[in-house]
C-alpha cells in the first residue's frame, strides 16, 4: 500500500517478501498499446502483492494513456511518464531511481511484450532469497526460447558467449532482460555512470554485479517471442553492444597485465 505521495508506508516495507521487502516490477514501454493491459494484468495475477511501474517514453501510440487508465483502477500500478524516446537503459535507470526513492526492496526488469512470462516471476523471487541478483536465463538447462528463428537464437547465444569470454563472466545469459535485483544490489552498482543502452545495458549491469562481488544466480526461463507490436531493437543497438563489450574486455585485460586487478565498483559480500 502507498501513502499519499506514493512512498511506501513504513509497515509495508519488508512485509510482502519478508526480509526482501516489497517488489516493484518495472516495465519499460515504447509503442506497446497492444500489450500493456495484458502484461500488467498478468503480473497482478501472478504476484498480487507486487507493484508495477510502467516507464513510458511518451509513446506515440498512446501506451502511456492506457497505463494511466490501469493506474486509476488499481493502486498497485503507477506510471512514470518520460518526455521522449531515450532508450531502454535510460528508462530502467529512471525506474530504478524512482523505486529506490519510494522504498521498494526488490526491483524487477520485465519487457512489455509478453516475452518474459509473469507466471515465472515467483520462481525468480524465490531464488532472490539466496542471491543478490537473479537473471532469468534462456541458456541454462531448462531455459528455452519459443518462436525464434535460428538466426536470432544464434545472435543472442553468440552475444552472451562473446560477453562471457571477453569479460570473464561466469554467466550464460548476459543480454537477457528478465531480472530481479535486491535494492542493495542496485545501490552497489554505481548506476550514476551507466551510459549503455539496449542489450549492452543488461551486459553492463551483470558485469558490474559480478565485479562488485554480488552473488548472481541464473534461473531457467521460457522466453516467448512477441506476438503483437514491433521489436525496437536495431542494428545500432547490436553495434553498440559489440564495441562497448570489446572495449571493456580490452581495458580489463590491460589492467590485469599491468597488475591492477581491482574491481571497478565497490565490493560487497553476498547476503544469502
Ligand atoms: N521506455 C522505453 N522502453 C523501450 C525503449 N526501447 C524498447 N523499449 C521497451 O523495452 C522492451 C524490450 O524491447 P523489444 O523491442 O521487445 O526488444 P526485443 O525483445 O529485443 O526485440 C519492450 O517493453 C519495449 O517497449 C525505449 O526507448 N524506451
Ligand atoms: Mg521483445
Amino acid at each position: 500500500m502507498n501513502d499519499g505521495d506514493g512512498t511506501l508506508a513504513a509497515q509495508d516495507r519488508g512485509r510482502q517478501f519478508g526480509p526482501l521487502g516489497t517488489a516493484l516490477v518495472i516495465i519499460p514501454t515504447y509503442n506497446e498499446a497492444e500489450n500493456i493491459k495484458s502484461i500488467v494484468g498478468r503480473v497482478r495475477k501472478a504476484v498480487p502483492e507486487a507493484h508495477v511501474l510502467v516507464a513510458d517514453d511518451n509513446s506515440p501510440d498512446g501506451t502511456g494513456k492506457l497505463a494511466d487508465e490501469l493506474a486509476v483502477e488499481d493502486d498497485h500500478v503507477q506510471v512514470l511518464h518520460r518526455k521522449g524516446k531515450e532508450g531502454l537503459g535510460a528508462a530502467y535507470l529512471a525506474g530504478f531511481r524512482w523505486g529506490i526513492e519510494k522504498g521498494y526492496g526488490v526491483l524487477i526488469e520485465m519487457d512489455a511484450d509478453g516475452s518474459h512470462r509473469p507466471e515465472e516471476l515467483p520462481r525468480l523471487l524465490t531464488a532472490l532469497k539466496g542471491a543478490d541478483l537473479v537473471l532469468g536465463s534462456r541458456w541454462v538447462p531448462g531455459g528455452r526460447v519459443v518462436n525464434w528463428p535460428k538466426s536470432r537464437e544464434f545472435i543472442s547465444r553468440g552475444g552472451s558467449l562473446y560477453s562471457r569470454l571477453a569479460l570473464d563472466l561466469p554467466l550464460r545469459d548476459i543480454t537477457g532482460g528478465y531480472r530481479a535485483f535486491r535494492r542493495e544490489t542496485l545501490e552497489g552498482l554505481g548506476l550514476d555512470d551507466v551510459a549503455s543502452q539496449g542489450y549492452c545495458f543488461q551486459v553492463d549491469l551483470a558485469r558490474r554485479a559480478v565485479k562488485a562481488g554480488f552473488h548472481v544466480v541464473e534461473v531457467p526461463i521460457t522466453f516467448v517471442e512477441r506476438e503483437l507490436g514491433d521489436s525496437k531493437m536495431s542494428r545500432d543497438i547490436l553495434v553498440e553492444a559489440l564495441w562497448r563489450v570489446t572495449s571493456w574486455g580490452a581495458r580489463e585485460r590491460v589492467g590485469k597485465l599491468m597488475g591492477r586487478t581491482k574491481p571497478s565498483s565497490p565490493s560487497r559480500p553476498s547476503q544469502s
